[in-house]
């Protein structure tokens, strides 16, 4: 097969001076940042149905791309074809993982047992290629929302056939995942929820969700697939309501249903944005519940209220983003996947790059400035001081469990009034943040 991409070279690190667009001016992948390599830290993933699959249609208009190596027919050839031109990009990019729904790398067939042999026939094409380019599989999906069996959801759906169609869907889905080493997979709820309560047994539709992610967790006991999995929030779209919808709506029900200790969050930034909070409020959420698995990267835009799934470029977003990350301790099987795409208008192959570079560039920057940050010790140790009434006398008291109702009664009769309170310093620490970036 011809290269994909025959003018572009692999992509530098050239450093902030340079003014190549095809070279990365922060992304340096051996540089240690906090003793481990950026790579390490960042463990960037390219999204093969935004990158490989997305016609970039619009509800007003046919897609736009212009992908020379795909011949535009659902054949299993192409697929096999497709997925050579998808590690020549990620290759170039030098991305270390990769990840898929089931459906954006081999067609659906005539049935369910053609379906699976389509797939197999383009895993084999995926596993080699890993194996050519060194790339991993950072997770495994499968698309449950696309195809019209799934109009009323998947795991959700009125339809106990079309339950038992995504139990296997998932199921081969995640032999595959296993089968490329994949470490982790993921459960994103396409259209598990609703859209309109006065045809939904909402109760029921969660208890079914439930049932269906206990299956996959003994399922991966079964075939011995360690891998993570994750749950990832989305509040609306295609649904109006989404189960999943937020971190905090997660966790409730991943508690609610004693799976809390099989699936982590990946917390997608557009999503997070949809459900009306920001990105730092997601992670911060995951992180105090011990959840935060991996982020899929990208951005809405402040005007458009939809899933732009933008690539990110702004620098105060990611350097909230790194902060919490590192805070964390970093990822470990989790990573930065590029849940991103083009616009319409940026409809040539080379315009993947630029989007890609630039979205490795901006994380990178906000790991440094993260790690400066983190460095100058002033942000922790402000956050420290303030609890500062909570490590002794009272407050100790109280975060021990040794004071009651009528013991802080007392305590207050006492003392009549409560001492000054301090500033919150909001404008202060924004500042010392712009003094990093
Ligand atoms: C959709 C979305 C999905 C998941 C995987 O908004 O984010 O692509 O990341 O199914
Ligand atoms: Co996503």
């Amino acid at each position: 097969m011809p290269s994909a991409f025959p003018k572009i070279p692999k992509i530098q690190y050239e450093g902030p001076k340079s003014k190549n667009p095809l070279a990365f001016k922060h992304y340096n992948p051996d540089e240690l940042v906090e003793g481990r390599p950026m790579k390490d830290h960042l463990r960037f993933s390219v999204v093969y149905w935004h990158t490989f699959r997305n016609p970039l249609a619009d509800p007003f208009g046919v897609g736009t791309a212009v992908r020379p190596w795909d011949d535009g027919t659902n054949s299993v050839k192409n697929a096999q074809n497709r997925a050579r031109a998808a590690f020549e990009f990620i290759e170039k990019l030098g991305a270390p993982f990769y990840a898929f729904h089931d459906r954006d790398v081999a067609p659906e067939g005539k049935d369910l047992r053609e379906t699976n042999k389509n797939l197999d026939a383009v895993v084999q094409v995926l596993k080699e290629e890993q194996q050519r380019a060194g790339v991993k599989l950072l997770w495994g999906t499968a698309c449950l929302f696309a195809h019209p069996r799934y109009v009323h959801g998947a795991a959700t759906s009125c339809n106990a056939d079309v339950f038992a169609y995504a139990a296997a869907q998932v199921k081969k889905a995640m032999e595959v995942t296993h089968e490329l080493n994949g470490e982790g997979y993921v459960f994103w709820g396409g259209r598990e929820g609703y859209t309109t309560l006065l045809n939904t047994n909402l109760k029921r539709e969660m208890d079914h969700l439930a049932a269906f992610l206990h299956m996959a967790v003994q399922y991966k006991k079964k075939i011995g697939f360690n891998g993570q999995f994750y749950i990832e929030p989305k509040p609306k779209e295609p649904t109006k309501h989404q189960y999943d919808s937020d971190a905090a709506a997660c966790l409730n029900f991943l508690r609610e249903y004693d799976l809390i200790d099989h699936l982590k969050l990946n917390l997608e930034t557009n999503h997070a944005t949809l459900a009306g909070h920001s990105m730092q409020h997601e992670l911060e959420v995951a992180a105090a519940a011990n959840a935060l698995g991996s982020i899929d990267a990208n951005t809405g835009d402040l005007l458009l209220g939809w899933d732009t799934d933008q690539f990110p470029t702004d620098v105060y977003l990611t350097t909230h983003i790194m902060l919490a990350i590192l805070k964390m301790g970093g990822f470990t099987t989790g990573g930065t996947n590029f849940d991103a795409k083009v616009r319409r208008e940026s409809f040539e192959p080379i315009d993947l790059f630029y989007a890609h570079v630039g979205g490795m560039d901006a994380f990178a920057r906000g790991l440094k400035i993260a790690a400066a940050i983190r460095k100058d010790g002033r942000l922790a140790e402000f956050v420290k001081q303030r609890y500062n009434s909570w490590n002794a006398g009272i407050g100790e008291k109280i975060e021990k469990g040794k004071a009651g109702f009528k013991e802080l009664e007392a305590y207050m009769l006492k003392k009549g009034e409560v001492e000054a309170n301090t500033s919150g310093r909001q404008e202060f620490l924004e500042n010392l943040i712009n003094e990093f970036i």
